[in-house]
């Protein structure tokens, strides 16, 4: 009875020890652990799902597009299509899609794009961009694939000077 009272001690005794060590490990695994999530949500998008939407937005010579709600799963590939419908030139009634990154102020970005009228009213140099197509003219279609952001809304416009103001509208990944 005394022997098997002493074994039961020494055997909790080494197994909380065990048990220390182990958690002691786990902490150690944790600690560092939060680095590398602090720096994922960095990352332009989460894991992708394989999963392609398709969308196609217009633009006409009223200067409308016919969306200003889009919506797409996180982790998704968007296909996103731009068709001009109405017959006006690039040079006077220009659409574009231009999805801009959070925290981007629409209206300081429409601005500068006015200055960037080499680069299709798109500054070149610009970071808050994610997505955006070229200037399109009645009657002119394009396709862009990108991967849909982190969860959350944005804005997206038509670059063409004076158009932002009315053709804009929100992208929101859920
Ligand atoms: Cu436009």
């Amino acid at each position: 009875m005394k022997y098997s009272i002493l074994f039961l001690f020494i055997a909790v005794f080494a197994f909380s020890c065990g048990g220390g060590e182990q958690s002691a490990t786990e902490e150690g695994s944790t600690a560092t652990a939060p680095k590398k999530e602090a720096e994922a949500p960095k990352a332009k998008a989460p894991a992708s799902t394989g999963e392609v939407v398709e969308i196609t937005l217009t633009g006409n010579d009223q200067m409308q597009y016919d969306q200003v709600y889009l919506k797409v799963k996180a982790g998704s590939k968007v296909k996103l299509t731009l068709k001009h419908v109405g017959s006006m030139a690039a040079t006077v009634m220009g659409h574009n899609f231009v999805l801009l990154k959070k925290g981007t102020n629409m209206a300081t970005f429409a601005q500068e794009a006015v200055a960037a009228k080499d680069t299709d009213y798109v500054p070149a140099d610009s970071d808050a961009v994610i997505a955006n197509t070229k200037m399109l003219g009645g009657g002119e279609e394009v396709t862009i694939e990108f991967d849909a952001p982190a969860k959350g809304t944005y804005d997206y416009l038509c670059s063409f000077p004076g158009h932002y103001g009315v053709m804009k509208g929100k992208l929101v990944v859920e």
